[in-house]
């Protein structure tokens, strides 16, 4: 049975077209700087909001109309799904998609039960992307919604809580292996704290540190080659967790000696969760080659919480990618729509819709982050403003040449300094907006 056979393979329609169901501006062969654009996005679906997501809050119920979920059977519901996933993937031109264990296959009585039924839908899942060549961006493990963790995972203060997130965390490893997944991801989930009242932090952290290594080691013993990644999130759920943003988890992994190891999965809900733009992280991860997968997605300024929108804000696409190309792309990652349709979107064909106003908000920022990074608008304003450091005085503080003692000789008897220049910052603003309304 066919779930969205209404509706044919979308389709680049440019952007006159009035069709929901067709692409205004993600057309994914047209070359950007001599690369498809849909090498250059790599979008990918996440499992969990586009299969699983059923639309409940605090205070609602579900809402999403899921006619493959009528089953009743956890496995054979299962099942289903993994048609249903890569027939959306196929529709829409999806090349990728990520998942946590427990949204591909229900979690059993037991560790061993939970594996079986991994087993058998990993293997469908095998079948389905030798038929389609869709590919695995990542895997990860669920270690935050069963109440084992509700003191965290690898930070629990129970030593077998530990031990079972480190059983679980093998087991998706190996399925991320066998289905060639190009990354594995770490995200905290209740990796933190609410008080530290009752928090041993340092214990916590260099536990989370332990894990991380173990996993290195099991990853060489297994010959796992894909890119580790750990997504960085201020808070939510806990109050605060330990890998709060870009530079907090870039000097985590450098003190444990782990940063040759892992690179980020930068997620633009979190960024802006952690009062950064989307544009800073990025950027910090790249000064520290750490640069790894961008999780796809927009907040909702307004709310102090993730609330995972389709990302839609061409503003902000344009200078996420911007960041990207700037870094040289995204390597073993891609964009991942960490993404969900609004509550009250609960049609299946929101499902579409959000999806392909996601990627052509991305293509449209790609077109326009391409552009202003051939022109060299920003890049040469940048040039110019740092020139100092490139002659004279400046060049020796670059190069070590000075102290304090010779920079005191330099500027005791100067009568003037060198003038201080305007930072242009409205000038810049105006500039984008001419790129980006064109
Ligand atoms: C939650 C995170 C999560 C990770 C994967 O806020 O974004 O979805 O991406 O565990
Ligand atoms: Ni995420
Ligand atoms: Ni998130």
């Amino acid at each position: 049975m066919k779930y969205f056979d209404k509706i044919d393979k979308i389709k680049y329609e440019g952007s006159k077209s009035s069709n929901p169901f067709a692409f205004k501006y993600y057309n994914s062969n047209e070359l950007i700087f001599g690369k498809k654009m849909k090498d250059h996005l790599k979008f990918s679906m996440a499992y969990w909001h586009t299969m699983t997501g059923k639309g409940v809050d605090p205070f609602g119920a579900e809402t999403m109309e899921r006619p493959w979920d009528d089953e009743q059977d956890e496995m054979e519901k299962a099942k289903i799904r993994v048609k249903v996933a890569f027939e959306f993937m196929e529709k829409l031109g999806l090349e990728y998609f990520a998942f946590h264990d427990r949204d591909i296959a229900p979690e059993g009585e037991t560790l061993s039960e939970s594996n079986k039924n991994l087993d058998v839908i990993v293997d469908l899942i095998e079948k389905e992307m030798k038929r389609t060549g869709i590919k695995l961006l990542w895997g990860t493990a669920n270690l935050f919604y069963n109440k084992r963790f509700v003191n965290g995972a690898s930070t629990s203060p129970n030593a077998d809580i530990f031990a079972f997130s480190a059983a679980q965390v093998k087991k998706a490893m190996e399925i991320t292996k066998r289905l060639n997944g190009a990354g594995y991801t770490f995200w905290g989930g209740r990796e933190g704290y609410e008080t530290l009242l009752n928090t041993d932090m340092k214990l916590e952290q260099d536990n989370f540190a332990r894990f991380l290594k173990m996993a290195v080691v099991y990853a060489k013993e297994i010959g796992f080659e894909g890119q580790f990644y750990i997504e960085p999130k201020p808070k939510e759920p806990t109050k605060h967790q330990y890998d709060y943003d870009s530079a907090t988890v870039i000097s985590f992994l450098r003190k444990h000696g782990l940063d040759k190891d892992f690179k980020l999965n930068i997620e633009t809900n979190h960024a802006t969760l952690a009062m950064h733009t989307m544009n800073h992280e990025i950027r910090l991860a790249a000064d520290n080659d750490m640069l790894g997968s961008v999780d796809a997605n927009q907040g909702d300024l307004l709310l102090g919480w993730d609330t995972d929108q389709f990302p839609t804000n061409v503003y902000d696409t344009t200078l996420t990618m911007y960041e990207v190309l700037r870094a040289g792309g995204l390597k073993s990652g891609g964009l991942n729509f960490d993404a969900k349709v609004k509550r009250s979107s609960f049609t299946k064909n929101d499902l579409l819709i959000a999806h392909i106003a996601g990627m052509d908000a991305y293509a449209a920022g790609l077109r326009i982050a391409s552009k202003l990074l051939e022109d060299g608008v920003f890049e040469n304003n940048l040039k110019d403003r740092y020139r100092s450091y490139n002659e004279g005085i400046g060049k020796q503080i670059v190069s070590k040449e000075v102290g304090f003692k010779e920079l005191e000789e330099y500027v005791m008897n100067k009568k003037e300094l060198e003038k201080n220049e305007s930072g242009k910052q409205e000038l810049l603003e105006a500039i984008l907006n001419q790129y980006i309304i064109g």
